[in-house]
């Protein structure tokens, strides 16, 4: 007997059902499997990164292309594979440009002027230079510290900076970091000036005066361009929620093409329950879930499907899943639907299971024919003996799939037992590698 602990992480488009079922990662959450012939249990771990999370991905075209092909599979998965990643955990709380604003103008205005100026016009304008600065001081502060600590996006681990591209939108998080720091010089030079004004003041009333349009113009400079803070807060938020993913914790991604059963059988895999709808892209972000068998921690990634398509055509779900197998060490489980339910042609299927093969070939990979209830029993392959190379290993992928893929069915459990110690053996043959790679770092 051997304990498993398993939670997933859910980071997604919002969608209400989504995220309902999001929120409700407990109890029934607990179960067991069996896994080559021995009972796996599995029980809730409530380790804090494990809690289930949401985040938006944006929408539209501009976002920038994940780097392609070998550039992406060779450079980045062995040059970055061990650099940290978290740095989104660390992100500074940023308070709502509402409360920076009354706290600072509260503060401001309890300053007192200097002791001992006896002539009132000259304490008068001494109040209110003081005030002025002071006013302008509670405003940059904060704004100050957010420049200084939210990470500048070129140094972050190249997993990170995709999913900055990816869900906020590219050019997003730099712009909304850039119009909050101009929003510092202008309330900086802004406040420098008024309390420069005021300090220059001929009579109390005329010290005064400056005092409450100084206060007046920081005020309104503030409120109209306050929008960036609370836009940064908003980035802050949605960054903070993403799952939190450990490199060196050997990962299973579950890829192939929409609809084709990937979520099903992350179900299968782990306790995590994400959405299995028959419609594709019903999984709208990475789904970050944890295993453990015999006292040995997995991570497990469901991921949005991948279409027959140019990466330039490629829309973020599917550069998401891109982006966890260019930059994560991982391992693949590749999803092969040959049924004809999910939509895409096996033939498409092919064609981009094996671009994909090229492209990750140094990630260790299962293949796994899904829905095999619904395939006809012994596939008989008839070649002609004209047959062109191409065209039979394209019959032979419609009738079998891939050399050597497993064929599982979630609906009647067959291969299931199977396709779990092979999972377990290929995630142990994972967490070899990241030992031995981390070893020749080390040494
Ligand atoms: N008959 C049969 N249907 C299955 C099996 N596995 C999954 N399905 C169905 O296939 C449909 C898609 O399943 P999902 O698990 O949501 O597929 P997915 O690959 O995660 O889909 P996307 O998230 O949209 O990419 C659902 O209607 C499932 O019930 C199976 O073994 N047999
Ligand atoms: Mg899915």
């Amino acid at each position: 007997m051997c304990g498993a602990y398993t939670l997933f992480q859910l980071w997604h488009i919002p969608s209400t059902k989504l995220l309902q079922r999001s929120s409700k990662l407990s109890k029934d959450n607990a179960g067991s499997f069996f896994m080559a012939g021995i009972e796996i249990s599995t029980r809730l771990c409530l380790r804090r990164e494990m809690q289930t999370t949401t985040c938006e991905i944006a929408n539209g075209s501009n976002v920038p292309i994940i780097r392609t092909k070998q550039e992406a599979s060779s450079q980045d998965k062995t040059s970055t594979k061990l650099e940290p990643v978290g740095a989104f955990q660390k992100l500074p709380m940023v308070m709502p440009s509402v409360d920076i604003l009354y706290s600072a103008l509260r503060k401001a205005k309890r300053v007192s002027p200097t002791k001992g100026i006896v002539n009132i016009a000259k304490r008068e304008r001494n109040r209110g230079a003081k005030q002025l600065d002071a006013l302008m001081k509670e405003l940059t502060v904060p704004l100050r510290s957010y420049m200084e600590n939210f990470p500048n996006k070129k140094y972050l681990h190249p997993y990170e900076r995709s999913l900055i591209e990816l869900t906020l939108g590219d050019g997003h998080y730099e712009e909304v970091l850039g119009r909050v720091d101009a929003l510092r010089k202008k309330i900086q030079s802004v406040g420098k000036e008024n309390a420069s004004l005021c300090s220059k003041s001929l009579s109390k009333r005329e010290a005064e005066e400056r005092l409450s349009e100084g206060m007046k113009k920081l005020e309104e400079v503030f409120k109209l361009e306050g929008k960036a803070v609370d836009d940064l807060l908003n980035i802050a938020k949605t960054l903070r929620a993403m799952p939190v993913v450990d490199l060196e914790t050997p990962t299973l991604c579950l890829v192939g093409a929409p609809n084709v059963g990937k979520s099903s059988l992350v179900r299968i895999l782990s306790t995590g329950k994400p959405e299995v709808c028959n419609y594709p892209f019903t999984t709208r972000g990475i789904l970050m879930g944890h295993i453990a068998i015999n006292y040995q921690h997995f991570q497990v990634t469901d991921t949005p499907g991948l279409l027959k398509r140019n990466d330039e055509d490629r829309n973020n779900l599917e550069k998401l899943t891109l982006a966890v197998l260019t930059h994560l060490p991982t391992a693949i489980l590749y999803v092969h639907d040959l049924s004809g339910e999910c939509g895409t042609l096996p033939s498409d299927q092919f064609i981009t299971y094996k671009e994909m093969r090229e492209r990750f070939n140094d990630c260790l990979w299962l293949d796994i024919v899904s829905k095999c209830d619904l395939l006809q029993d012994s596939p008989v392959i008839f070649v002609k003996e004209d047959g062109n190379i191409d065209h039979i290993e394209v019959e032979r992928y419609k009738r079998l799939g891939p050399d050597g893929a497993l064929h599982v069915s979630v609906k009647s459990e067959t291969g299931l037992n199977e396709l779990k110690a092979r999972v377990h053996d290929l995630l142990v043959s994972q967490m070899a590698r990241i030992k031995s790679k981390k070893s020749s770092l080390e040494g």
